[in-house]
């Protein structure tokens, strides 16, 4: 007989990737842990898929290339001129979305949401008209981005915020700029659940933002000491 074992998204194995200086960060919580906001099978497909083929692309790279063994990934993507011509595209797409993911799964968390706290509450006051302006700023630079892309959040050393949306896997980095926080619009990132609704997604994605990490990614930053 046929088994017809249901298929668990949760457990599915990431791809060997090969042995190299850049790694899928550890993800602190479970791929059905962000329901009903980012459903299991696209945190699964998203994280041990998509974000595995840019670190394995990245290794990929480096096999050949000395400069990009050594460097890390925002520091590869801060001075993208250091790498050869030749791979510079792949450079661009592969650790400007090694380095978004990374942002990206760090700020979220199970039972998060609701509104800002401390520093950052005060600075989206300050620099972003109030949480409500922003949350709304935020979700029309969000459908705006035509295709793919991110927006984000970015943070200067002084702690003033500024928006603003990036197409494919571009960094604000790559424009020497901090990224406090960032939302990705690509399809991959809702169109199991949500299909052609970016809106909803956009919606829903505040109800697991983790406003206590991203406090941590703004003193770090105006330490000078936020690393991706
Ligand atoms: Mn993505």
């Amino acid at each position: 007989a046929i088994s017809a074992a249901p298929r668990v998204w949760a457990q599915a194995a990431a791809p060997a990737a090969p042995a190299g200086p850049f790694s899928l960060p550890k993800r602190a919580y479970e791929a059905n842990a962000l329901e009903p906001h980012i459903d299991a099978a696209t945190m699964d497909i998203h994280y041990n898929r998509h974000h595995a083929a840019y670190v394995t692309a990245l290794n990929n790279a480096a096999k050949d290339n000395g400069v990009i063994a050594k460097a890390s990934v925002a520091e590869l993507i801060a001075d993208l001129g250091q790498v050869p011509e030749s791979i510079r595209t792949l450079v661009r797409n592969n650790g400007g979305g090694h380095a978004n993911h990374s942002m990206f799964w760090e700020i979220m968390a199970p039972g998060a949401g609701g509104a800002p706290t401390g520093e950052v509450a005060e600075a989206i006051t300050r620099d972003l008209g109030g949480f409500d302006k922003f949350k709304a700023d935020f979700e029309a630079a969000g459908l705006r981005v035509f295709g793919s892309g991110w927006v984000f959040v970015t943070v200067d050393k002084a702690g003033k915020l500024a928006l603003l949306g990036k197409p494919n896997q571009d960094s604000p980095i790559m424009d020497k700029q901090m990224v406090l926080l960032g939302n990705d619009v690509w399809e991959h990132a809702y169109y199991l659940k949500y299909q052609n609704r970016r809106a909803d997604y956009l919606k829903g994605w505040w109800n697991v933002v983790d406003w206590k990490k991203v406090n941590e990614r703004y003193a770090a930053a105006k330490a000078g000491k936020l690393a991706i």
